[in-house]
């Protein structure tokens, strides 16, 4: 059985995400989404509220479950025996950034980053600029699904 694991911090998850994992999950047998906490950063959901979307978002998908961890990924990995990280790639920032991480994590452990190329309909989505256009009134519907949509709008005028 291959299990495999899917990282971020997912605040919120949006389409670019779970086509991410959508993709992993017809190559590998389980696919762990795993929501990393920071302790040095309080997002706009808590942890519990960030699985329960990602866990709504991807009950049609067999072979997925959601986690959470804090610490080393690559601990997280071997204590699940995880064969590999999945990444998405946007583009070439994306690229440095993550082929740094992939490089140490493969350092650490031995454990390898497999990388997926971005569908370019989502190329441009990212859970912080999702959040700046809805707090400013922008439309964010095709970037979320619905159910996330709605808990976004709730919590922005929460905080309002
Ligand atoms: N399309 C496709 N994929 C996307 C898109 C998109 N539009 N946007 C993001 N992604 C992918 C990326 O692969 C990204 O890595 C992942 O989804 C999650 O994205 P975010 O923004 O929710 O999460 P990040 O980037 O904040 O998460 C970073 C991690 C938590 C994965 C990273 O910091 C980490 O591994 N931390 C654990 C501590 C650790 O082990 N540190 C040592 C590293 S060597």
């Amino acid at each position: 059985m291959t299990r495999v694991v899917c990282p971020g911090s997912f605040d919120p998850v949006h389409l670019g995400h779970l086509d991410v994992i959508a993709r992993a999950a017809t190559q590998f047998d389980e696919v762990v989404v795993t929501v990393v906490v920071n302790p040095n950063k309080s997002g706009l959901f808590t942890i519990d509220e960030r699985v329960e979307m990602i866990d709504a978002c991807t009950t049609h998908l067999a072979g997925v479950r959601v986690d959470v961890w804090e610490g080393l990924l690559v601990d997280y990995a071997a204590q699940h025996g995880a064969t590999a990280m999945i990444k998405g790639l946007r583009n070439a920032a994306d690229f440095d950034y993550e082929v740094q991480m992939a490089q140490m994590n493969r350092r650490l452990t031995g454990v390898d980053t497999v990388f997926l190329g971005t569908d370019p309909v989502h190329s441009c989505l990212s859970s912080s600029l999702i959040k700046e256009i809805a707090r400013l009134g922008g439309d964010v519907t095709s970037m979320v699904p619905s159910v996330v949509h709605e808990r976004l709008l709730t919590r922005l005028a929460e905080r309002a």
